[in-house]
């Protein structure tokens, strides 16, 4: 983006790739109203001149396929139900941009994005075909087939405006998701439409957003919220059965690393917050199916604990403190499924403080846990059940407790979640994966957070008023959550034997994999507590 300033008024060029088109009509409004002007970026080469060839080149890691076994569906069965979708709106293709709907879509992997598994593309899905527009040096023989077979033509992906145009030409109604598809996509089509058909898109009467179509006055698009994200959503049996397998993988690598790094601090070693991201790195790597972390890993000694996005680096961040609080959210992708957890330790004696208010999120931790709540109850709903032990004593965290999870894909997706912002209207529905993550932060102190990720799942209850379904969750994550940090004097007995039942679970789901120091720390923070 960039401003230049002509006389008094202020002329905004954008670069439309770089934004979604409901983002650049806001923008756009915004603007207006204050008498300034905003100037879309047409020509590609402009941008190139500023770069200077200091442009980095663009990744191109080749594409792999995403195995059967962990999809669960095959592509022509997920292009199938897309094209239904396709006839119930009268539309002619959809433009898919997210990238992450790409590579579900595809049963396809990439390696372009940090953390994410994906490839840049973009995907156009018409009635009668499909068009991927990918960089051909990252599409391996495999991928070629896997898309021939599936009925995918590759073409260059520098070639998608062309390709919009020239479906505008043939009066084709597209479906786009403004939310997500980029400014420069959405208006070349506009645009296109407009000198073909002559009459402008903003003055054809109804059929506008609602995908009813009337030829006879030229296509207008069809502008509605992509139906991929939420079939990407609710996970299949083979998709959860990769992220309960990856799971436990997972946490055999952290038993393996605490037990380590306890080690080295009763041995007195030095250790930098990076350092112990780096050495969680190493025994997660060494896991069947390891690909990449997930996000980059958060990891907080004392008072860098309350910072919630904090990221060490390794000239500025702290040694881990043993006398202080310490915070560590991270995640992995594996071949079959994407994990994210918080856990917080003390290596010495918390104070009563640290107790108290690390059990008030474990208790927030439990409810939600524990919620047994009617189908089509979207997630804000449940937010409070994370924050009111919290509330009580009049304490609070500023970030949500839940967000959706990928399957071998993005750590954070869509469309539901749990969040006391109240707008995000989505049902929770069985098959969807959910963190629960409520914390505490005390500035300048320390940090609590307690990360697992759920799974939505029906529940037997005795009554079923309404006669509806009753959902609630399933764990994905089995890792110990420190006993020293529970008063237990705030604990209900049955939150003491949700944790005791926990930690059984964990125990006989994580040893089998594990072998000497590390299954006897399994063994040692699994015990149960027994309230007096
Ligand atoms: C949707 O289409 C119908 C005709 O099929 C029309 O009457 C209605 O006004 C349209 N709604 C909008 C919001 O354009
Ligand atoms: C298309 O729109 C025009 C103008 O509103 C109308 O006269 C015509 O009947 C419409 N055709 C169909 C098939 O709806
Ligand atoms: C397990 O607990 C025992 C008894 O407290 C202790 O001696 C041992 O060092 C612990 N082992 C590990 C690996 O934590
Ligand atoms: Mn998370």
């Amino acid at each position: 983006m960039m401003f230049w300033l002509l006389g008094p008024k202020l002329v905004l060029i954008l670069e439309q790739f770089l934004f979604s088109f409901d983002a650049a009509e806001e923008l756009k409004e915004a603007i207006a109203k204050k008498n300034h002007k905003l100037v879309y970026l047409y020509n590609p080469n402009l941008v190139d001149e500023i770069w200077k060839g200091s442009r980095p080149m663009p990744p191109n890691k080749p594409i792999r396929i995403h195995e059967l076994k962990y999809a669960g569906v095959d592509v022509a069965s997920k292009l199938s139900f897309l094209r239904s979708e396709l006839i119930d709106t009268c539309s002619s293709a959809i433009i898919v941009s997210m990238l992450d709907e790409i590579a579900w879509l595809l049963n396809l992997r990439g390696g372009d994005v940090p953390h994410s598994p994906v490839m840049y593309a973009y995907l156009i899905v018409e009635v009668d075909g499909a068009k991927l527009f990918v960089d051909n040096s990252k599409v391996t023989p495999e991928v070629l087939n896997h898309l021939k077979n599936a009925g995918v033509e590759l073409k260059p992906y520098d070639t998608i405006l062309s390709e919009i145009e020239s479906l505008a030409a043939k009066g084709a109604e597209l479906w786009f998701d403004t939310s997500s598809v980029n400014a420069a996509i959405v208006n070349t089509y506009k645009s296109a439409c407009d000198r073909h058909f002559e009459i402008h898109a903003s003055d054809r009467k109804g059929n506008l957003h609602n995908g009813s179509n009337n030829q006879s006055w030229g296509p207008s698009g069809v502008y509605r919220a992509s139906p991929i994200s939420l079939a990407k959503a609710v996970k299949n049996p083979a998709e959860l059965e990769g992220m309960h397998n990856s799971h436990l993988r997972d946490a055999a690598a952290l038993a393996e690393f605490w037990v380590w790094l306890e080690g080295e601090i009763d041995k007195d070693v030095k250790l930098t917050e990076v350092d112990v991201a780096d050495k969680l790195l190493e025994f997660r790597s060494k896991q069947a199916g390891f690909i990449d972390t997930s996000f980059d890993t958060i990891s907080g000694s004392g008072a860098n604990g309350a910072i919630i996005h904090y990221k060490p680096e390794p000239e500025s961040c702290s040694v881990v403190d043993p006398k202080k609080l310490f915070l560590l959210d991270s995640g992995a992708q594996y071949v079959d499924g994407t994990t994210d957890i918080t856990r917080t330790v003390h290596f010495g004696e918390p104070t009563a403080r640290e107790k108290e208010c690390f059990t008030r999120v474990l208790q927030g931790h439990i409810a939600l846990d524990q919620a047994v709540f009617p189908e089509n109850t979207p997630g804000f709903v449940l937010d409070a059940f994370a924050r009111s032990s919290l509330w009580k004593i009049g304490l609070d965290y500023r970030h949500g407790t839940g967000h959706g999870v990928g399957a071998a894909l993005n750590v954070h997706e869509g469309p539901q979640s749990i969040s006391f912002r109240f707008g995000n209207m989505t049902p929770l529905q069985k098959g969807m994966i959910v963190s629960n993550e409520p914390g505490y932060y005390e500035d300048h102190a320390f940090g609590i957070r307690i990360e697992n990720l759920l799974c939505v799942k029906q529940v037997d209850t005795p009554n079923r008023y309404g006669g509806i379904e009753y959902l609630g969750f399933e764990k994905l994550t089995y890792v110990p959550i420190q006993n020293k940090l529970v008063d237990l004097s705030l604990l209900s007995v049955a939150e003491v034997d949700w944790l005791n039942n926990y930690h059984a679970q964990v125990w006989e789901k994580v040893s089998p994999l594990l072998d000497g120091s590390a299954r006897e720390w399994l063994w040692n923070n699994t015990r149960p507590l027994v309230k007096q």
